[in-house]
């Protein structure tokens, strides 16, 4: 933005809230990373916006280009262009910034025989640097981010640094798979295991960072013997990612321990992410994202699998070259799968990692949870206290993005209704309404995963969740039945008048007006062991004025007496009943409907 002149400043600002309604696209760069609402789309199953790219300029069939738009493992043909044409539909509902799977160019197709699948999620990455022609070229990508930050919506690109593409095999026998082999087992310093010969002599070690020390370490073959295929020598790009030295190669991650930052996630080649020369090399493939494009954040998939003291460099190296890019709210959120209600083991990564924000796995679980009623609303209690512990305490967690479900562990709307089997179509509606009530209201920065606002019920996780947003070949997905729609997944859904689309636009807005719901602190005020009432009263941060909150997640309707801020004398409604004063001082009484959502604010 910087160069323009104030009038086109001015003219463009008119323009985008003329367009949206939001705020002024001038300021986009201004925001602070919790006052987003986040766009969670895979690009191959939004739009397909130039068919002349679905094979990606490749020949041959489905294993050679891998595009298959009738199996759900294979591109379907959605890509930038799409994205781009449908930013007016994403906007619509109120989000303010996307992200989209990795579109970094990828190894078409991988897997054993007869179980091969396609790269289309993105993160079976060969070369860093380019477009994956699947989805469109870098010129493509610029015009997509360009015209995303001409409406003053943020870019979150989602990048990997743990792995690349499966393309290092191993010379030693693979019967049962390359199980893996321990640091103990099988040192630096042996080849092949402690009877073998004597290698990489004056090696320290992986925890000595000092690039003398990693000079040192010149054969790859401690553990198993890299070798890659002919003809794939040079297919990563930048060229160094094709030495097996910069690789653990010491096989199959089993998840636990050790395994889990050294070995390889089902086969995908695992980077050498101690060594200092992988660390540089990351900083420079993605800095130059930073500086060409000027995105506005990075989602870190696979964190976890990742040595804490690569993110304790890469996080700092890559927020000043935003700054130095004019970005002074660049947003970096990692993945650590925690499927579960425990803010402790993603807030060490807060810590020991440096990252500042981790994906809110817990709230997902306590929205699941709560929502389809296997649990009370008693974990959103615990989910709160543990905000204490990132780093940065209760502020910093106002900067985790939260969910509801995604393209790995499913839709919450399969959530529901697994709980639910019996419950009609308009009762799996109020319930996944319901969790977007929280979503929108509570703390975090919301994240909509896309098709989620058309009523989309995956079957099941990771390929079943990920639907196209245009028309579907894959049986599997139309035989779906959509909650809140007549259409299946046969037609394209971009329907901006779909219940869902609709709650969530009219949330998103209430939330945009309100600053104690982006950036208020939290404090409960009831939850139930059974499923019921949820209460949690938020502060303007300028005022201190408060926005009371209530959910019931039963199907019946409740009362109860909340108690409130004593200063709180009258109330406006925000969303739903609410009284107009207090029954007491201090004390608020409410009734809701079954699932319903209560938002008052203090007057
Ligand atoms: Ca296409
Ligand atoms: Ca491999
Ligand atoms: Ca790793």
């Amino acid at each position: 933005m910087r160069g323009r002149s104030a009038r086109m400043s001015l003219l463009a600002s008119i323009v985008a809230l003329t367009l949206s309604g939001a705020a002024p696209a001038a300021d986009y760069r201004q925001r602070p990373p919790e006052d987003e609402i986040i766009y969670f789309v895979l690009p191959d199953r939004f739009e397909n916006g130039d068919p002349k790219n679905d094979k990606g300029g490749l020949k041959g069939d489905r294993l050679q280009t891998g595009y298959d738009p009738t199996a759900k493992g294979f591109f379907h043909g959605g890509d930038l262009a799409g994205l781009t044409r449908r930013l007016d539909y994403i906007q619509g509902m109120g989000t303010t910034a996307i992200w989209f799977a990795p579109i970094f160019k990828n190894k078409p197709v991988q897997g054993p025989k007869g179980d091969e699948s396609a790269g289309y999620h993105g993160y079976w990455v060969t070369d860093f640097t380019q477009v994956d022609p699947h989805f469109g070229t870098n010129a493509e990508f610029k015009a997509f981010v360009d015209a995303a930050h001409k409406r003053g919506m943020k870019v979150y690109m989602d990048i990997i640094a743990n792995h690349t593409a499966d393309v290092i095999t191993y010379k030693e026998d693979a019967a049962g798979g390359f199980r893996y082999r321990s640091l103990a087992d099988f040192p630096y310093s042996r080849r092949g295991g402690i009877r073998g010969a004597s290698i990489n002599p004056g090696f320290s070690g992986d925890h000595v960072a000092d690039p003398e020390n990693w000079k040192k370490l010149t054969d790859p073959a401690f553990a198993y013997t890299p070798v890659v295929p002919k003809g794939e020598e040079r297919v990563k790009v930048p060229a160094w990612l094709n030495d097996p030295i910069y690789y653990h190669n010491r096989g199959n991650s089993d998840w636990v321990g050790e395994s889990a930052l050294y070995g390889d996630f089902s086969g995908l080649d695992d980077l050498a992410t101690e060594n200092p020369r992988v660390v540089q090399g990351f900083i420079d493939i993605y800095g130059r994202w930073i500086d060409e494009f000027g995105i506005d954040g990075f989602r870190i998939d696979t964190a976890k699998h990742v040595n804490p003291e690569f993110w304790q460099a890469f996080v700092p190296a890559m927020l000043a070259r935003a700054k130095a890019r004019g970005i002074p709210n660049f947003h970096i959120f990692g993945e650590v799968y925690v499927d579960a209600v425990d803010p402790g083991a993603l807030a060490w990564y807060t810590h020991a990692a440096g990252l500042p924000a981790v994906l809110d796995f817990g709230f997902a679980r306590a929205a699941i949870d709560a929502v389809s009623g296997t649990k009370g609303t008693g974990e959103f209690a615990r989910l709160f206290d543990g905000d204490a512990l990132y780093k940065g305490g209760a502020g910093a967690a106002q900067e985790l993005p939260t969910f509801l479900g995604n393209h790995d562990m499913g839709r919450f709307a399969m959530f529901v209704k697994a709980a639910n089997p019996a419950a009609s179509e308009a009762e799996l509606l109020q319930r996944v309404m319901l969790g977007h009530a929280m979503l929108l209201t509570l703390r975090g920065v919301p994240t909509i995963y896309y098709g989620d606002e058309q009523g989309f019920v995956s079957d099941d996780k990771d390929q079943l969740a990920r639907e196209t947003m245009f028309a579907s070949k894959v049986a599997a997905y139309n035989d779906n039945d959509l909650i809140g729609s007549a259409a299946t997944t046969a037609t394209a859904n971009f329907d901006p008048a779909h219940p869902l689309y609709r709650h969530i636009a009219t949330l998103s807005e209430i939330r945009r007006k309100t600053p104690a719901l982006i950036r208020g602190a939290t404090k409960v005020r009831a939850f139930a062991e059974k499923p019921g009432l949820l209460a949690v009263s938020r502060f303007d941060p300028d005022t201190g004025r408060e926005v009371l909150l209530a959910f019931n997640t039963s199907a019946a309707p409740l009362s109860a007496n909340i108690a409130i801020d004593m200063k709180s004398a009258g109330f406006t409604a925000l969303h739903g009943d609410c009284p107009a004063s207090p029954a007491a001082p201090g004390s608020l009484l409410l009734s809701l409907p079954a699932f319903g959502t209560i938002i008052c604010q203090a007057s």
